[in-house]
């Protein structure tokens, strides 16, 4: 299984540690620093076996390779997992994640982190307090820029109008259906941007307190997790975990159009051939969700204004799928397959940064 991991990955380097005193193992893969030091987020959850937690980081560095390659900004791609033991105590992510920082930063800028799925701002400030410079999304009062969500969102968002200037020559969602499948973390902040824009939103959830704040105090239609991907809408978004699109799920969708902020929403490259053969626009992920991505390394190397941040979001994300659709239309080609082209003239250097 490892070798034929490893050889589909076609990354750079893979660094395991065993956590002794947690009993965790974390694992960072770098995926490549062909354009620069590569950089992802740190996913800190439970899994049912070692196994899957190194395919989660292997897959997930490479998305964030595409996702610089993609608009041509010079990062690589990275992505930690810390995978928590069964039973871990609470008490002890303290001292996990300042562990955690010793390692990031024995890479002396090889890789650069921030927040992904189970860890927070919060958490950075306390890797960072290792003396590991290489922490992005600390806390505003420790100095960094905080939770990357809210840029990711309205690059979501700015997605969604794409789709829809595509499909019916006008970009508002005005009226159009959308389903935000997750309301976590980017879900969460794309569900009153939606509403701003008058869009008929629905949503779901798994978590019993995001499901009563979304549906009985702000008013947003629920509808249960079972029933999500068969909603008949015009924008499915998924947003919480990867994978969603598969051979399974994809002749159930009812959607005109998918695009949200989840990494690696399809269970594999084919899964894009066959939601255009069902006449759904697939809007590609490490496309519509780059705005994180871009965000924090605009304010924290760039120097960069939130503005000038929600700009270069908005033109980028705007631009470049257009331009995939069209592309996938006059080629006979999905726009997953324009996307992939994309990035791989930036990273074969055909296209200057
Ligand atoms: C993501 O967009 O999935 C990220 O992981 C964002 C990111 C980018 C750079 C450093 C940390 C997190």
């Amino acid at each position: 299984m490892f070798d034929s991991v490893l050889r589909d990955w076609e990354g750079e380097s893979l660094v395991i540690h065993r956590d002794v005193p947690s009993g965790a193992w974390i694992l960072i893969a770098i995926h490549s620093t062909r354009l620069g030091p590569a950089a992802g987020g740190t996913r800190m959850k439970q899994y049912p076996a070692v196994e899957d937690a190194l395919c989660d980081a292997l897959r997930l560095s490479k998305g964030m390779t595409l996702k610089f390659a993609a608009p041509g900004l010079p990062y690589g791609g990275a992505k930690a997992v810390i995978m928590l033991p069964d039973g871990f105590e609470p008490g002890g992510r303290r001292e996990l994640l300042r562990r955690y920082g010793e390692h990031v930063k024995a890479l002396r800028g090889v890789f650069y982190t921030g927040p992904d799925f189970g860890t927070t701002p919060n958490d950075m400030d306390v890797i960072a307090e290792t003396g590991s410079p290489y922490i992005f999304c600390r806390t505003p009062e420790a100095g960094g820029a905080g939770d990357p969500g809210p840029y990711t969102a309205f690059g979501v968002l700015t997605g969604m109008r794409a789709v829809c200037e595509h499909l019916h020559g006008d970009a508002s969602l005005a009226s159009r259906r959308v389903l935000v499948q997750g309301a976590g973390d980017v879900g969460g902040a794309l569900i009153p941007l939606l509403v701003a824009e008058g869009a008929q939103v629905v949503f779901s959830e798994v978590d019993d307190r995001l499901i009563r704040y979304f549906r009985d105090e702000v008013g947003v239609e629920f509808v249960p997790a079972e029933d999500a991907l068969g909603d008949e809408c015009d924008i499915l978004a998924p947003c919480a975990l990867g994978g969603v699109l598969d051979e399974t799920t994809i002749p159930r969708l009812r959607c005109a159009a998918v695009a949200g902020s989840a990494n690696n929403q399809l269970g594999s490259r084919e899964d894009a051939e066959r939601l255009r053969a069902r006449g759904i626009l697939y809007a590609p992920d490490y496309i519509v969700n780059a705005g994180g991505a871009m965000a924090i390394t605009s304010l924290e190397m760039r120097g960069g204004t939130p503005e000038g941040a929600r700009d270069e979001i908005a033109t980028y994300v705007r631009r470049a799928l257009l331009r995939m659709f069209e592309v996938a239309d006059r080629e006979g080609i999905t726009p997953d397959g324009a996307a992939l082209r994309m990035a791989e003239e930036h990273l074969a250097g055909a296209v200057a940064a």
